[in-house]
């Protein structure tokens, strides 16, 4: 295989409705889509770095950078086996996981339509239904907050996380908790709290929730260690876990007992795979996060979800949940179960619409070899 040109291009997709966590709104999403065409094949790979670096350190202009300088020239004109050989070969770059990703999982989405399979198939997936969950923000209020789970509720989804910040924890827990005795409920603090606010994180733990996602620092993964001694609840760790090495050496310290698996975060599909691998053999559950994708990053989380430790609900859900129109044909719709069926098309299985994402791109440029 040989990659003879990727197009890079900048798309704005404003939200159905802002989205907040305790690092701040996003109301417009500026997505980098990455076309590569691989010995005449096209692949489609999304890039989830944000608006800002607070989330993550990378951002949609360094991974425009990254990928133009440093990953274009690296990869152009080299013969490899297959998409699965791309990460080792990214290997001289370092860090930079979502702009790798992007491109990665463009070469997988190319090499899984040359072979007419779906891509989940080429990954080594089951064809079984996905288990969905929903992410909501920061509401303005309680009522709004009941107003909002009530109706993800009645859409299927089978789990319920809500974003939660100092201020904004216990309270709205327990108000969902009296309303909704037994749904599966989660929450996620995007890195809010520090070591000093375990006392009242203990807090949570009357409520039996599914777990507690990133309580503390980004970066910091001995703190959480720290921390699940003193908890009941089970700690996932998202921002934390970057590397395979991170996996097993939050594994090893007892810092969470679940992981969520993004594959911006951790580089791409051979990664994700190899944490997942990881994970299976120490019994850690793992689920897809969800980055406020457009239909085709959401496709390729839908892929990655059919490997078998993705054992937990993820955050992947139908493309009306952001976007009154996505950029794939045909768009993500959940089943009445709050389930994702697998597409059996080549591919990542949903055609990008060309037209509209055309309509849609504010900036371009064509890496050529
Ligand atoms: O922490 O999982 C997160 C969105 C942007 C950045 C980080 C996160 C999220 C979400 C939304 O929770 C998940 C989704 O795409 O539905
Ligand atoms: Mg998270």
């Amino acid at each position: 295989m040989r990659l003879c040109q990727a197009t890079l291009r900048e798309i704005r997709m404003p939200l159905v409705r802002p989205f907040e966590t305790s690092f701040g709104r996003t109301t417009e999403r500026r997505i980098l889509l990455i076309e590569v065409d691989v010995d005449g094949t096209i692949g489609w790979g999304e890039c989830v770095a944000g608006e800002r670096p607070s989330y993550s350190p990378e951002t949609i202009e360094t991974a425009w950078l990254i990928l133009r300088d440093f990953i274009w020239p690296t990869l152009a004109r080299k013969e490899f086996r297959a998409a699965a050989d791309v990460w080792e070969m990214l290997a001289p770059i370092r860090g930079h996981n979502m702009a790798k990703a992007a491109i990665e999982a463009a070469i997988w989405d190319a090499e899984a339509r040359q072979k007419s399979m779906p891509l989940w198939k080429l990954l080594g997936g089951a064809p079984e239904d996905i288990p969905c969950g929903v992410s909501i923000g920061i509401q303005e209020s309680d009522d709004e907050l009941e107003r909002v789970v009530e109706k993800e509720l009645a859409a299927g989804y089978q789990r319920i996380k809500i974003k939660i910040k100092p201020g904004y924890d216990v309270q709205p827990v327990e108000r969902l908790r009296r309303r909704f005795p037994k749904i599966r409920l989660m929450v996620d603090a995007n890195s809010a709290y520090s070591l000093r606010d375990a006392g009242h994180l203990r807090e949570l733990d009357t409520y039996y929730l599914m777990m507690i996602e990133q309580p503390l620092g980004w970066d910091d993964i001995w703190s959480h260690a720290e921390l699940q001694r003193q908890l009941q609840t089970p700690i996932c760790l998202d921002e934390c876990i970057h590397t395979e090495e991170h996996a097993r050496a939050a594994i090893a310290l007892g810092a969470c007992r679940i992981i969520n698996m993004k594959l911006g975060r951790v580089g791409g599909f051979t990664p994700a795979r190899r944490i997942h691998d990881l994970c299976l053999e120490h019994e850690i559950p793992v689920w897809c996060g969800g980055m406020l994708e457009s239909g085709i990053g959401r496709a390729h989380n839908i892929a990655l979800s059919t490997l078998p430790d993705f054992k937990l609900p993820g955050d992947v859900t139908a493309s009306k949940r952001y976007w009154t129109e996505d950029i794939i044909d045909p768009e993500v719709t959940v089943t009445p179960q709050g389930t994702i069926r697998p597409p059996w098309g080549p591919g990542i299985g949903y055609e990008p619409r060309r037209e509209r994402i055309d309509q849609l791109t504010v900036r371009r440029e064509i890496l050529r070899c």
